[in-house]
């Protein structure tokens, strides 16, 4: 069991106190965080009480302590998950061989790059809901926010601990830079697309909760069976609280149906908005946005990166337990591209897969909470599904970036596409309507906003209108 020194400035179970010029170089990268926290973070709300779990250590009773908190006072703190006795690499050309508690020289350079891009996702996300708590539904979504903007920032903490221990100067560069970059800025973008986007209504935050979190989970998932073992069990602990992330989504996702379906069973034949709720085809344009740019997130179907990644140990396919081959020579896999504006089906050596078959996995999962609310849907008699777009939609990396295809999945010309967009994807219409669901916080515990569902239960046995945050 890992042991953790309380009295740190930094909560860790690395040992911090024994390596002095790493945890000088943490201590001063610290109040920069704290500052770009302060300037990018949660506006507004951040001299308040709010009730938070932090995790104090790794092991089963430290992980998630619950207690009031001002946000600024978390204890952001690094923590692997135990290491695995005689752990081996599991997958590529050094597959049986014993994993790597240091950067190998001719690896540095991938590591370092997979390790920036996974960082950088982390504050990104925090910035692109930053405005969301002067818009709460209520006081426990709110409480939920923060728990979900506080713990992407530990994940931060969590890249910049191995760029700062593993990759000298370049990274602690990296980590300077990873502070610097700015979600949606021109100048300074963060690195992948999806971080880019505006994420400044709570609809799009459950969407952003169900969808992309979920895309954090599984490239999560890869980097959990990488050769280099800091990162392997950074990401393994990074994992336990990913969970939450998702529920926040998934549950939101379902009380926008549960609320909706009441409203059109009361009122028939009525447009849905005219009572305060998001109609089902508005939620389901959210769906078809946040899922594409989501999907993004996995890369190009056929990547030399990917290949090049899986056959150094870097990174390999989530739970590379449950396939028999780990050594993924000489098989194919096949899959749909665009070849000279049509559809065709090609086979690729597996390794070059890698994204596609990472991406599969992401499909399936994500269509299970789809399920759920569909099952919500029509237990409560709404003849209404939502369903997932082909992944083909809407796609700006890739085979079929650019490309016009319709939700089900057709190529389209761009007449089509233009006279449908505003049925396939939110128009500014809808997202000014779905703001005016949500122009004044609801701060009074136990009250909602009205096209929102309650929660079924609070948190961590607390009832739903505990004061989730102190407000005065
Ligand atoms: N946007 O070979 P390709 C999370 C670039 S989310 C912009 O197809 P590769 C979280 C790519 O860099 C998890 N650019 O891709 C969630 C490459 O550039 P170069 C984040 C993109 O390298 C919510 C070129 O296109 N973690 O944790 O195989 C809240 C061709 O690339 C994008 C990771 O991503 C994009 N979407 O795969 C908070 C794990 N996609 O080489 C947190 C680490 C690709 O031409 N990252 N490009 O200059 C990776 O494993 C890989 O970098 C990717 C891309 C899977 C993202
Ligand atoms: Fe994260
Ligand atoms: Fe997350």
């Amino acid at each position: 069991m890992s042991t953790i020194d309380r009295g740190d400035k930094i909560p860790n179970n690395v040992h911090l106190a024994s390596d002095k010029r790493l945890q000088r170089a943490l201590e001063q990268w610290q109040p920069r965080f704290i500052e770009w926290w302060k300037e990018m973070g949660p506006e507004g709300f951040q001299a308040h009480d709010v009730y938070l779990r932090t995790a104090v250590s790794a092991d089963s009773d430290g992980w998630a302590v619950f207690d009031y908190v001002k946000m600024p006072d978390y204890r952001w703190g690094i923590f692997l998950a135990d290491p695995v006795a005689d752990r081996r690499i599991g997958f590529g050309d050094e597959l049986g061989k014993p994993v790597w508690q240091e950067v190998p020289g001719e690896h540095r350079n991938a590591l370092r790059r997979l390790i920036v891009t996974q960082g950088d996702t982390e504050p990104a996300s925090v910035e692109q809901q930053r405005r969301l708590g002067q818009t709460c539904p209520s006081l426990y979504d709110l409480r939920n926010l923060f728990q979900v903007n506080v713990e992407e920032g530990r994940h931060l903490w969590a890249m910049v601990y191995l760029l700062h221990s593993h990759f000298g100067r370049d990274g602690r560069e990296e980590a300077e830079a990873l502070l610097t970059r700015r979600s949606g800025n021109a100048d300074n973008p963060r690195i992948l697309g999806a971080f880019n986007a505006p994420c400044d209504d709570w609809l799009s935050f459950f969407c952003f909760t169900y969808f992309t979190d979920r895309d954090g989970k599984y490239q999560l998932l890869a980097l959990a069976e990488s050769a280099f073992d800091p990162l392997s069990r950074t990401t393994r602990f990074m994992l336990t609280e990913e969970a939450h992330h998702m529920f926040v989504g998934e549950t939101g996702l379902l009380r926008v149906c549960e609320r909706t379906a009441q409203i059109m069973i009361a009122h028939p034949g009525d447009d849905p908005r005219r009572h305060g709720v998001v109609d089902l085809p508005t939620l389901q344009r959210y769906v078809n946005f946040w899922y594409a740019i989501s999907l993004d997130l996995f890369g190009g179907e056929i990547s030399s990166n990917a290949a090049q990644y899986f056959a150094s140990g870097l990174k390999g396919r989530a739970h590379e337990d449950r396939y028999d081959d780990h050594v993924a020579l000489g098989a194919s896999y096949s899959l749909d591209v665009l070849r000279d504006g049509t559809l065709s089906r090609d086979d690729v050596p597996l390794r070059n897969a890698m994204n596609e078959i990472l991406r599969d996995e992401y499909v399936e999962d994500s269509q299970r909470g789809i399920d759920k609310c569909n099952k919500l849907l029509a237990e409560a008699g709404v003849d209404f599904q939502l369903r997932l777009p082909s992944r083909r939609f809407n796609r700006q990396v890739g085979s079929f970036a650019g490309a016009r295809v319709s939700p089900a999945g057709e190529l389209v010309d761009e007449a089509t596409w233009q006279s449908q967009r505003d049925t396939w994807l939110p128009s500014e219409r809808d997202r000014e309507y779905v703001k005016s669901l949500q122009q004044k916080a609801v701060l009074e515990p136990g009250k909602i906003q009205s096209w929102l569902a309650p929660p079924k239960r609070g948190i961590k046995g607390r009832p739903v209108d505990f004061e989730y945050v102190r407000v005065d």
